[in-house]
């Protein structure tokens, strides 16, 4: 047991009932982690952070990081809504707008191919001219070519406008992309979902209900997905622990979720700057932790170092993430808004990263099956890999 867990753990320490529900395993509840958020004990919280992540990893697996060799696609810029936060989505009058059409898309998919890339996170804006079928065809295309990499692809917001422009079911709309070869579900859209954040910030788009059905229904589809909150956008920390406690009930419910992702904002081409409080440093390393403790039926808890920033996502391991997403190739939706770190990652850089942090890089797929564990020999195959399966204990 580290140092500040066992500090913590001493009865008078202001947060030992809570440090004994981390050790024990029990439930936080709504007022435990407002508790966490308030304290600036971040010494504490951290060594809670890491217990809470030790006891869902287990002994062999404490040190691993898990990263992925992936690429982001996104064939429209060109969106309906105007989410006051987004520099990403481009109204056609500022003549920024693009929509790829199918050959566009397969050529960069076949450069992340040839790139060795296994999954495609693909997603865009909400355009008429991007319809279901558009995606049916776009999926089968990269399938048919590249039938090893795994499609995660269209959020929650998507399918409840696909859905809408369609006129059918949220699960007929999952059922025709999963049959054109859609594998699992990213995170994204969710922001925070109480609605007086979501009036100030214009987000007229899905609804938290709707974002936890269209997940459910994935789940009870077959595939997996992911979940994100969105901070710097108005929110209070009230607000954050609503948003997990939403999704843990979600996660009870349905079970299919991988991981979450805690985001952070990023201002340039938006005008909310001066009526939001931009997360600090302290406020972004208690949403990783805090994050890790409550939502203890999510198996992992994602540093994107895309927003983070690599240092700070090295840090964030040791506050209980064990994933820093993936390598990315090109990414456009925070870079819009004018995050400064790279566009991409070499697997080499991620895995220092990772490793000069104290922790075990292990590049995996995007439901979590071990590809290699640094260290070990490549894995030529896609699949769950013998050789990292052998040094499980390392
Ligand atoms: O849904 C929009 C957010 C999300 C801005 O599932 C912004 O594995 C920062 O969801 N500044 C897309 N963020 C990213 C996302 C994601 C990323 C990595 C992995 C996964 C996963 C999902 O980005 C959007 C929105 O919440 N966003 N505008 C902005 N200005
Ligand atoms: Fe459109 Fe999504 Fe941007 Fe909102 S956040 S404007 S829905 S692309």
């Amino acid at each position: 047991m580290s140092l500040p867990l066992e500090k913590a753990l001493v009865a008078s320490h202001p947060l030992s009932d809570i440090a004994s529900k981390v050790v024990d395993g029990e439930r936080l509840c709504f007022d435990d982690a407002i508790r966490l958020y308030q304290s600036a004990d971040l010494v504490t919280i951290a060594a809670l952070g890491c217990q809470a992540r030790r006891r869902k990893a287990g002994p062999d697996k404490e040190k691993w990081v898990y990263y992925i060799h992936n690429m982001h696609l996104n064939p429209t810029n060109l969106c309906i809504e105007n989410c006051r936060f987004c520099s990403y989505a481009s109204p056609t009058e500022k003549n920024k707008g693009y929509t790829l059409p199918l050959d566009k898309v397969l050529e960069e998919a076949a450069a992340g191919a040839a790139l060795g890339i296994n999954e495609i996170h693909m997603v865009g804006g909400l355009n008429p001219a991007c319809d279901l079928k558009y995606y049916e065809v776009a999926f089968r295309a990269i399938k048919e070519r590249f039938r090893h990499i795994h499609l995660k692809s269209m959020t929650a917001v998507e399918i409840d406008y696909l859905s809408r422009l369609e006129g059918i079911s949220y699960s007929q709309t999952l059922e025709r992309l999963i049959a054109a070869g859609l594998d699992s579900m990213p995170g994204g859209g969710a922001e925070i979902f109480d609605e007086s954040v979501r009036e100030k910030m214009a987000v007229k788009k899905t609804p938290a209900s709707v974002y936890l059905e269209i997940h459910g229904i994935a789940h009870n589809l077959g595939i997996k997905s992911n979940a994100t909150m969105l901070t710097g956008i108005g929110e209070s920390i009230e607000h954050k622990v609503d948003h997990m406690l939403r999704l843990r009930e979600q996660q009870d419910r349905t079970g299919g979720f991988l991981c979450f992702i805690p985001l952070k904002c990023y201002y340039e081409g938006t005008d909310i700057k001066d009526e939001v409080q931009e997360p600090t440093g302290y406020d972004l390393l208690k949403d990783v932790a805090i994050s890790r403790m409550v939502l203890d039926n999510f198996d992992h808890i994602k540093a994107y170092w895309i927003q983070l920033g690599e240092k700070l996502a090295q840090i964030a391991l040791s506050f209980g993430a064990d994933d820093m997403d993936g390598t990315i190739g090109q990414e456009k939706i925070t870079h819009a808004a004018g995050a400064d770190t790279p566009l991409k990652l070499a697997k080499e850089s991620m895995e220092y990263l990772i490793a000069s942090a104290g922790y075990i890089p292990v590049e995996r797929d995007t439901v979590y099956n071990v590809r290699r564990i640094a260290g070990d020999k490549p894995c030529a195959s896609g699949t769950p890999c013998a050789c990292a399966q052998s040094s499980a204990s390392v």
